[in-house]
This record gives C-alpha cells, structure tokens and sequence, in this order.
C-alpha cells in the first residue's frame, strides 16, 4: 500500500530574507549574511593567527628539506568553528588528539612539510575544505564532479556549498565557479549532498538535502539553467522546494541524501533517502513521475538492525557475467542489485550483494551475514560517503568517494586545505568469487604513468628488506606479484590461529607465512614506513586465509596524526599468485589487492620520507615462507588542474 506523503508533520518556516525564489546565486542574500559573519570571522582569524604563531614556536623549521612543489601554505587562515552534531550530522573532521594537545619537541610541521602533503593527481580543490561527492555524471562530453564544499575555510565549517569542476578524462580537471550556495531558507545551514538522475531526453534532475533555517533535513530539487551549456555552470532552485520533508517518525535531523533514481515497472521514478530509526539503518523509498511529487512506499528498501544512521545510500544494479557496468535503472537476467550505505557511526562505506524485487520495492542481500553494515566495505582504510554513477561514455559505473585527513585540524587550517576525492574506481562483480565487487582505477590514470622500472623474480628472504630503486617515491603507480614457495606452503604447521590486521602486531607481527609486501612512503633509514602487505594463516585442513593491510603505526614521526593498522581478508582463488596495486600521491596512498577485492585507502604524513627522501623496499617478516616478487613502478606525472575563468573567485 502507498501513503502519499503529507507534510503536516512539519511545517517550514520561511523567513523574509531566505524566502523562495527562482535564482540560485542571490549575492546581495550573500553578501548580507557574509556582513554578518565578519565579526565572527575576524575574531576567529585573530585566533587562528595565534594557534599558527604558537605552533611555529613549539615545532621550529627543521630546515633541511629541499622546496620541490609550488603549493604556498599560507600565512594568515581563516578559523571557523566546526560544525557537527549539533547540526545533525557527526562532526567531519579527524579530531585526534585534541586541539591543545602536547605536540613533541622539534616537531617538523613546517610549510615544506606540509606543501609535500598535497596531491597530485588525486581530485582536490585549490584551497579549503571538501567533503562528500555530489551528483557525478557525464554531460555532453564532460565529466562533473559537484562536491561538498565550505567557501570560508578548510574545515567543515559555517556553510556547506557544491563545488564544481570538469573533466574530459576524470583525470585532468578545471575549476568552475560554486554551482548551489545557501541562498534559500531550506538549505541556507547547507547544500549537502545530493544525486543526479539523467532522464531518457537527456534532462537533468538534481535532488539534494537542504539544511533549512530551523536545521531540518529536507530535500530539494535543481536543474542547469541552461541545458545548452556543456559546462553547466548555472543552476536554478525549483521554486516549490522542498520537494520532501521528514515523514513522520523520522526525526528532522535523520533524512539525507537522495540516490540517483531508477525506472520502476510501472514507469514512475523510484530513490531510496538513508535515515534510522533508534539504532536501525533504514532506506526511505520514494516513488515519484515529476521529481515534485512523492509517494512514500510502505516499509522501506531494506534495514539493518544496529547500523546506526545510513548516510549516502547508494543502490545500482551490476551484471553478473558482463565486463559493463549498467545504467542504474538496468534490471533483468543476470542482474545483482547493490546497496551501499555510509555508516555515520563508524564513519565506513559498506556494501553488500543482493535480490532486488521492483514490485515489491525490497531488497535482499545473497548472504545476511554479509548485510550492509555488517559485512563487506568498500574500503578498509579512509574513504566515506561515496557515490556512483553510470558513465555512459564508457559504458561503466564509476565510484567516487571522499578521503578525509587523518591529521589535525590545525594542520589543515595552516595548509589551507582539507580532504581530496578518490581515484575513481570502476566497479564490477565479481564473476570468480560470486561474493564481491571489484574496484579499479579508471583506465585513464594509466596515461599519468611515466618512466617504468621493472624488478623480475626478486627473492626475498625471510626476515629481509631490499630497497628498490626508483627515485622520488613520492608519486607513483605500482603493481606487484608475490609468490610463496611451495615447499613452505606445505611445510608450515596448521594452526587455530585468529589473525585480523588491526590485532596481531601489524608489519611486525612474525607468522610462518607472513606479512609480506612493500614499504612505501620510507625514509632511507626506515624510521618511517607504512607497509603494505600480505598475511597468509594456514588453517585446519590446510585452509589458507590471506589478509590484506596497510601499517600506519611507523608512518610519521608526528604523533598527532592516525597511525591505525587497516586491513581485511582478501579472497584468493586456487591458482591465482597475490597481487597488489598501490597508487601513491603524496599524503594519498590507495591499495587494491587481487584486482580490487580489497582495497584500502591510507592518508600517510611523513616527515622525513617527503620528496626524494620517499622511498621503496620489498619486505618478507614471516618466519618460513620464502617470497619471490615482481614488479613495475612508473613515476606518475601531475594532472593538470585549471580554472576555467580567469575571475574565478571560489
Ligand atoms: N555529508 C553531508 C551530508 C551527508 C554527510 C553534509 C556525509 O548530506 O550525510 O556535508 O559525509
């Protein structure tokens, strides 16, 4: 049964300055409520300028480093108090330890320093802070990218626009102005996040939760003013929004996040909103013929008991024996339909593979004990709030997703930037395991590859580390095989062993069988090093299990940055040797292991093994397992990141 959605549980209150109109960039709104925040932001800067002073005077330039990259951190920031529960979302940044904690003596946190952290050919911004992708799609030969983005400063601060740039190979990129601000009293405490949904004319549909005057979480419709522009550079806010409010029992601050919309068999439009209620991850389901009307179904797509608050849901389908991606409203012989949410407890983007019945408007995951929330993620280490979307052009599904920082909130005030995009992945079944989806960086990230060494039938031995020379280990794209010599697979004790990467004493915790792998990121006398490795347990029966982790615990000599151990089981075919693929960009290290089963994302701040000073070495600690490996490394060239217009201001 279908209730049509009343609004009567929550009335809006427009306000005189916000109340709606058609235009999406008002700047007299703009300049007003900007007037408002200058005090504010005056006092905050005076703040902010003190915390920079301090920190220059309890952590003095260690001098020696050689400037190679332009990046100016710059000298006066802007402060901004963070936002966060309060507002209805968890607060955004990585807050370990605290702000007024004791940094050590002669800690290095100078600009050269920090300048290293930039990416270069990961997607970021030219300064301040950003948060979750929006709306991605392809249009008329550009790739868009709209993200989270706060204007004022490199934290998630006082407002919350969409960012905007293109791309004709998402690799290379140019910045174009804001697309949404808050200039409307239903998203004027912030444009968060939202999904495109190209309609079978080639119109495009914008759906986004808005933040309104009183903090309720409503949704809110937009087009491009202009469908002729390729760039589509402006964008109009339907005059009737919001299109939806919380229904009732959901509370006003658990309603977010609208999916790209799928065709139903009746032909209306159907999305999913994640929310919760208590501790239950639910996904709202919405049926809709004109994107302002909606009926709320019965039940909900799926819940799951425990998961706490679903951000960012996300649900396509993926072809069980194509090499394709599908169009989100793709369904039929062959087809598993995936659900992905974003657990705001923990912060960790997990999916899981299932049956989707369009009558009924439910789904069901292929194994319960692999539910969303509960099961498998899409990445183990840093990476929140991602999103899909089917690239026609390719013919794939692309995913992006957003990689905070791990360090601290002042180190990102002083850099004058926080957050970058992943590499965009293609995703795929996969047809060998039946059980996971296959992550890869798109093709396009190979024309950034360069100069290549390759290193064939390296031995490793057991309790050896061999430096591989390559230059600068600063910006690199690697792919590495590893074999494990026979005779030890079979000589080596079964055992009741419970290994997990976090538990079990990381890189340097010794078993038969491993870990084994790389060190990246290390400096020549490796006192930083994050490995990234293989963990082989040989259970009863001879049942191997291989683990796939990234030790961050040695990667700084910083204390107030994440030095957490990731990692997670890998599955790993008979006959099939360990590979593993590392995309290394600066502070920015993305791990994918047996061609994308598990896949870790890492933010890494060094302070020695910065520029030419990175290094990398193979490593095998296990105690009997003889290793051989080989290798390519090619250096990675910089994308290009331009701005559109000369008078850009963002
Ligand atoms: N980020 C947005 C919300 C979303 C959260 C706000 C996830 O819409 O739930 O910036 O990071």
């Amino acid at each position: 049964m279908e209730h049509p959605i009343t609004i009567s549980h929550y009335t809006p209150l427009p306000d005189g300055e916000h109340s709606p109109s058609l235009t999406t960039t008002n700047t007299a709104e703009q300049s007003s409520r900007r007037r408002s925040l200058t005090f504010v932001l005056l006092f905050s800067s005076i703040l902010a300028a003190c915390l920079v002073m301090g920190t220059m005077v309890l952590f003095p330039n260690s001098g020696n480093e050689a400037v190679e990259k332009s990046t100016v951190v710059p000298e006066e920031t802007v402060e901004v108090a963070p936002r966060g529960v309060a507002e209805g979302v968890s607060m955004k940044s990585f807050r370990r330890p605290a702000l007024n904690a004791e940094p050590p003596a002669n800690f290095p946190w100078n600009s050269n320093v920090l300048s290293w952290q930039r990416s270069s050919f990961h997607f970021q911004p030219n300064q301040n802070w950003m948060n979750d992708p929006n709306g991605p799609l392809f249009y008329k030969g550009w790739y868009h990218l709209f993200y989270q983005y706060n204007p004022d400063g490199a934290i998630w601060g006082n407002k919350i626009v969409w960012g905007h740039a293109v791309s004709s190979d998402l690799i290379h990129w140019k910045h174009l102005p804001v697309a949404m601000v808050t200039d409307h009293w239903y998203d004027v405490n912030g444009v968060w996040t939202g999904s495109a949904t190209i309609l079978p004319d080639g119109q495009i549909v914008m759906l986004y939760t808005g933040s309104t005057n009183e903090s309720v979480q409503v949704q809110n419709l937009a087009y491009p003013a202009d469908p002729s522009d390729p760039l589509l550079i402006e964008w109009v806010k339907y005059p009737g929004n919001p299109v939806l409010v919380p229904p009732p029992g959901i509370d006003f601050k658990d309603f977010r996040d609208p999916t790209t919309a799928w065709r139903t068999p009746e032909g209306k439009w159907r999305l999913i909103i994640g929310s919760k209620l208590n501790k239950t991850g639910i996904s709202l389901v919405y049926d809709t013929v004109d994107f302002k009307n909606f009926t709320l179904l019965d039940g909900v797509l799926h819940a799951v008991h425990g998961t706490g608050m679903w951000e960012c849901v996300d649900f396509y389908p993926v072809s069980k024996f194509g090499e394709n991606g599908l169009d989100t409203s793709f369904d039929g012989v062959g087809v598993k339909h995936v659900m992905k949410a974003s657990l705001d407890d923990d912060r960790n983007d997990y999916y899981a593979i299932g049956t989707y019945d369009p009558v009924s408007g439910k789904w069901v995951p292929d194994n319960p004990e692999l539910d969303v929330g509960i099961g498998l993620r899409y990445d183990y280490g840093i990476y929140y709030a991602s999103k899909t979307f089917y690239d026609s052009n390719k013919k794939r599904r692309v995913l992006w997703s957003w990689i905070k920082e791990t360090d601290s909130e002042i180190s990102d005030v002083r850099k004058g930037w926080a957050s970058v995009q992943g590499i965009p992945r293609t995703i795929l079944f996969d047809p060998k395991t039946g059980s996971n989806l296959l992550q890869w960086p798109v093709e396009e990230v190979n024309k950034l590859r360069l100069n290549k060494t390759v290193f064939e039938n390296v031995e490793i031995n057991t309790g050896a580390v061999l430096p591989l020379e390559i230059g600068s280990g600063s910006q690199l794209d690697i792919t590495a095989e590893f074999e494990v010599d026979k005779e030890s697979l079979e000589r080596v004790q079964e055992t009741n062993e419970v290994y997990d990467c976090k538990n079990n004493g990381g890189s340097s915790g010794r078993g038969a069988l491993g870990p084994f792998g790389l060190l990246i990121l290390a400096d020549k006398d490796l006192s930083e090093q994050t490995p990234v490795y293989f963990y082989i347990a040989k259970g009863s029966g001879g049942n191997l299990r291989t683990f796939f982790c990234a030790d961050h615990s040695r990667s700084s000599k910083a204390v107030d940055v994440d030095k957490e151990i990731y990692g997670s089981v890998v599955p790993v075919l008979r006959g099939e040797k360990l590979t593993m693929r590392i995309l290394v960009d600066h502070s920015i290290v993305e791990s994918f292991s047996q061609g994308g089963r598990t896949c870790i994302t890492s933010r890494v701040y060094p302070t020695k093994a910065i520029y030419n000073n990175a290094k990398v070495f193979l490593f095998n600690n296990a105690t009997e397992a003889r290793i051989i490996a080989s290798l390519n490394i090619w250096q990675m060239n910089t994308a290009q990141r331009q701005t559109h217009f000369a008078d850009l201001v963002i």
